[in-house]
């Protein structure tokens, strides 16, 4: 079973400021525990971060027929792309969103997720473990 991880717009930052919302661990260190427990799990994951909503749109495009399912934190897009939903539909894999924090405490212009209704389910507010539950769900389905 192969599963596409994506982050959106400042993932890469990560550890660097907001520990109190994001907690201090970096982006490589969130790979590297997707990672384990993807071992574990036997399955095989690979990694895309980018600020660019575009090239979120053609990497998901290109996991047509090459990935068994998808995770994605669209971070501030969550709030804002209609363009990312719109080919999750399109290429039809389960997906399963995912938010460090749980944006539905927050400011108002985090509670709408446009992505939320074409996922499989989401998990938010679970800080690094959203994404290995998140892998937990696609294996088991
Ligand atoms: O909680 C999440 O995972 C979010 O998707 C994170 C996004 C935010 O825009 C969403 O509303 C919720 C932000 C990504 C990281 O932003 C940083 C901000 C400061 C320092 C480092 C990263």
């Amino acid at each position: 079973m192969k599963i596409l991880v994506i982050n959106g717009p400042n993932i890469n930052m990560l550890g660097i400021r907001e520990p109190e919302i994001y907690g201090k661990g970096t982006y490589a260190q969130l790979t590297e525990e997707i990672s384990k427990k993807a071992d574990e799990l036997g399955v095989t994951v690979e990694f895309f971060q980018s600020n660019h909503e575009g090239d979120i749109v053609d990497k998901i495009q290109q996991a047509y027929g090459n990935f068994d399912g998808i995770i994605i934190n669209p971070a501030a897009y969550t709030h804002t792309s209609i363009a990312i939903p719109d080919a999750i539909k399109a290429v039809g894999l389960p997906t399963v969103e995912v938010h460090i924090s749980d944006p539905d405490i927050r400011e108002d212009f985090r509670k709408i997720s446009y992505v939320r209704p074409v996922c499989k389910a989401t998990v938010k507010g679970k800080g690094f473990a959203g994404y290995t539950e998140a892998l937990r769900i696609l294996k088991e389905r």
